[in-house]
Order: structure tokens, then C-alpha cells, then sequence
């Protein structure tokens, strides 16, 4: 393949014919526009987008669009949206159009992709022969903790099982918790859980932030001591992922959250499916990337869940693959199916699941490793819980 090729689903106003949306599609994000053009020279036309197929698909029609891929800057994530994932979605001719999918060309995917991925995360937990999935927490509430009482939580949750523990995504560096100062906090308590506990754990701080700051902030927070750094891709973009993990002084896994992503990736007919987010993150450089849950509290479609994870896996131009993150709702209960459905590489994390459990995050940190535990051993919670209290307790509140 040389060319870039792009699926859509969409559906035309009335009026209007498929044949007519799918090739005004193709001319607005390449060599067109609403009308003909007097500036539109013979040598232009090599650049034209092409209708490769139109096929009717429920209440609209699924388009491949082929973009030559001279029009592309290579390298450049936020060119390659502006064409595949721009104006088209404004079109008034067009009742909704939904990104599907899209494909580059090798010439366009040299990025050097995670600097971990799956492989790198797991050397750093120790978790290479078992090949457990992880187990991760989301410090909760979300904000107002202080410093002190954000690294206790932290602590009891390590020292309850868990491999990952990260910020939410609306906690950066507000004054009820400064972010150098939470993670030098943090860090100090984890070093405490390490050593206790002999293993390791990684702490994400959320490093959101603007533009021209956000690779200062995590050089600073790794120089804080943290082992790994949070970013939200929606909100800071795809190359702010790519400019922490081009930084040689990030030298982190990456964890990336996607809040925002449901304003494009929820409606089954309009927006950006979730693939072609995937397949970003992971050109980007992001190390664990969410992609949802089959049961948790996010309204997910499982089949789509199991395509965007082997997105992240499968094999794409020799570059490592990026960690699946399920999220959302998920408690002890609820980690078999996502393993029976999902698999077990993957991160499981839980906030309310684990510090929501009646005797206190410590315990709901066992209690998530427990059914983890059972699931591995080929036990099914409920027989497990007869023998382990933690998971029981988690299990009488919540269900399964
Ligand atoms: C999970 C979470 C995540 C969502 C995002 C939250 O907390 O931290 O942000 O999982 O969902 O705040 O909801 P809980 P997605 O475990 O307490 O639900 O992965 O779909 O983007
Ligand atoms: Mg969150």
C-alpha cells in the first residue's frame, strides 16, 4: 500500500445522493472544495482524493476514501487529522459521518512508537513469565485530597497489590494539591510499599498541561521521583503525547487517558471510532492506552473493544505494542468477564472498586488481585470468595 485509505460511515441529507457525499468528501479534504476552481492547475490533479468503494450499510453507506499520500506531511499526527478527520465532518450534504478506520502507507508511520509498550511495562513490574494482567487504581475522589492523604491512599493500595496507580484526569496542579509536591509525597510512601512489600509499583502523575509547558512539567515530576507520567490525549492532543515520549529526560512509561473521547466516539453514526484514535496513540508514543470496558460503568461495545485492543497489539510497522487499559465502574465482581472477554493482557484498574470496599483501599487492593488470582487459577469468584474474605466482602457489596 502507498496510498492512505479511510473508511467512513455516513448517512446524506436528503437530497443528496451517496455517489455525491462520499466524492465531496474526497474533494474537501483534498484537492476540492464546494465549487470548481480557476487556481486548479493540470499538475493538482495527481492529488486528487478517490471514491474507492460505496456500499449501502444500515441507515446509511460505508465509503473507503483513498487520500494520496504526497498530501500527508509525514510525522506530522495533527496534519494527518486535518485530512482524514477534518472539515468532512461539517458538510451539510452530509446528515452525519462517522471515521471508521484508516491505514497509512510505511512512509508515513516512521515513528518510533512506545518507548515500553507491553513488553517494558512488564519488565519494569516483573510480570514477563506470569503474564498476569495488571492490576491499577485511580486515586479517588478525584480532587481535593492533599498531598499527605493522596501518597496514604496511594500507600495502601500498593501495599494491597496493585502494579499502577495514576492521578484522575481533572487532578493536575490545583493549590489543594500541588503536583511536585504530591509526587515527591507519593513517591516517599511507594518507596515504603516497595520495600515492604519487594515489588514494584508505578505512580503516573497527570501532567496534562499546555503545549509549550507539558514536557517541562515531566521532566520535573520524573525529577520528583515519578516512574511514569499521565497525559490525556483528547484535551492535549496526539503530539503531546509524542513530544513526552521523544523526550529523552521522560524516560517514563506513558499512560494514556482519553476523558473527552466519548463526545466523538460515542454516537454509533458520527465522530471518530475509537481504532483510528488507537492507531495514533501507539504511532505517538503513548505506552498503556484505556479502550474501555465490556462491563464497567462507560457504555462500550465489546466487540468494538476486542478490534481497538489488537489495534494496540497486533503487529503495525515493527513498533511495540501499547497496553490495553480497561476503566470505568470496574470492581473485583466484574474482573472475570472482562478477562474472559478482553484477555489477560491487559491493565484492569479500578477507583471506586477498590476504595469504595467496605474495610478500606488495602483490602479492595486484594480483593481486585484476588479475583485476578482466581481467574488465572481458572476459579470462579464465587468459589474463590469462599476461601478469600477480601473478595467476599467486595463481592457482597457489589455483585458480580
Ligand atoms: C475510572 C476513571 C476513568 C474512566 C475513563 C473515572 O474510575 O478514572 O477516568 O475509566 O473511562 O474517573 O471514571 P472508576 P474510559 O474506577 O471509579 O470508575 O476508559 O472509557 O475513557
Ligand atoms: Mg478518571
Amino acid at each position: 500500500m502507498t496510498e492512505v485509505t479511510a473508511i467512513y460511515y455516513f448517512e446524506p441529507e436528503t437530497g443528496t445522493t451517496p455517489e455525491f457525499a462520499a466524492q465531496a468528501i474526497a474533494d474537501e479534504e483534498t484537492t476540492g472544495t464546494w465549487t470548481d476552481l480557476s487556481t486548479r492547475t493540470d499538475y493538482v490533479e495527481r492529488l486528487d482524493g478517490k471514491v474507492l468503494s460505496l456500499k449501502p450499510s444500515g441507515d446509511g453507506y460505508i465509503t473507503e476514501i483513498l487520500y494520496p499520500a504526497e498530501i500527508f506531511e509525514p510525522g506530522n499526527i495533527s496534519q494527518y487529522l486535518s485530512v482524514i478527520a477534518g472539515n468532512l465532518f461539517g458538510l451539510g450534504r452530509l446528515k452525519c459521518v462517522r471515521l471508521l478506520d484508516v491505514d497509512f502507507p510505511k512512509e508515513l508511520t516512521r515513528f518510533n512508537g512506545p518507548n515500553f509498550g507491553i513488553k517494558g511495562v512488564r519488565k519494569l513490574i516483573g510480570t514477563e513469565k506470569s503474564k498476569r494482567p495488571h492490576v491499577g487504581t485511580i486515586i479517588k475522589p478525584k480532587v481535593g485530597l492533599n498531598p499527605k492523604d493522596t501518597a496514604e491512599v496511594a500507600y495502601l493500595a500498593a501495599i494491597g497489590g496493585v502494579d499502577f496507580i495514576k492521578d484522575d484526569e481533572t487532578l493536575t496542579d490545583q493549590k489543594f494539591c500541588p503536583l511536585f509536591e504530591r509526587v515527591e509525597t507519593v513517591m516517599s510512601r511507594l518507596d515504603d510499599a516497595m520495600s515492604e512489600t519487594g515489588r514494584s509499583i508505578l505512580y503516573a502523575a497527570n501532567v496534562s498541561e499546555r503545549a509549550d509547558k507539558i514536557v517541562e512539567r515531566a521532566r520535573k515530576a520524573v525529577d520528583c521521583g515519578a516512574n511514569a507520567v499521565m497525559v490525556d490525549v483528547i484535551t492535549c492532543g496526539f503530539c503531546a503525547v509524542e513530544a513526552l515520549a521523544q523526550d529523552p529526560g521522560i524516560n517514563v512509561p506513558i499512560h494514556v487517558h482519553r476523558t473527552m473521547h466519548a463526545a466523538m466516539t460515542r454516537n454509533t453514526k458520527h465522530g471518530i471510532a475509537m481504532r483510528p484514535i488507537a492507531r495514533l496513540v501507539r504511532l505517538a508514543g503513548g505506552d498503556q492506552l484505556h479502550t474501555g470496558t465490556v462491563s464497567g460503568k462507560m457504555g462500550h461495545d465489546p466487540k468494538d473493544i476486542i478490534v481497538d485492543n489488537k489495534t494496540l497489539t497486533d503487529e503495525y510497522f515493527g513498533l511495540n505494542p501499547v497496553f490495553p487499559v480497561a476503566s470505568g465502574g470496574l470492581y473485583p465482581g466484574k474482573v472475570h468477564a472482562e478477562l474472559s472477554a478482553l484477555g489477560t493482557e491487559i491493565i484492569l484498574q479500578a477507583g471506586g472498586g477498590i476504595h469504595g470496599h467496605p474495610d478500606g483501599t488495602k483490602y479492595g487492593a486484594m480483593a481486585m488481585r484476588q479475583a485476578v488470582d482466581a481467574f488465572m487459577e481458572g476459579a470462579s469468584p464465587e468459589e474463590y470468595a469462599k476461601t478469600h474474605r477480601e473478595l467476599r466482602l467486595a463481592i457482597e457489596k457489589w455483585g458480580i
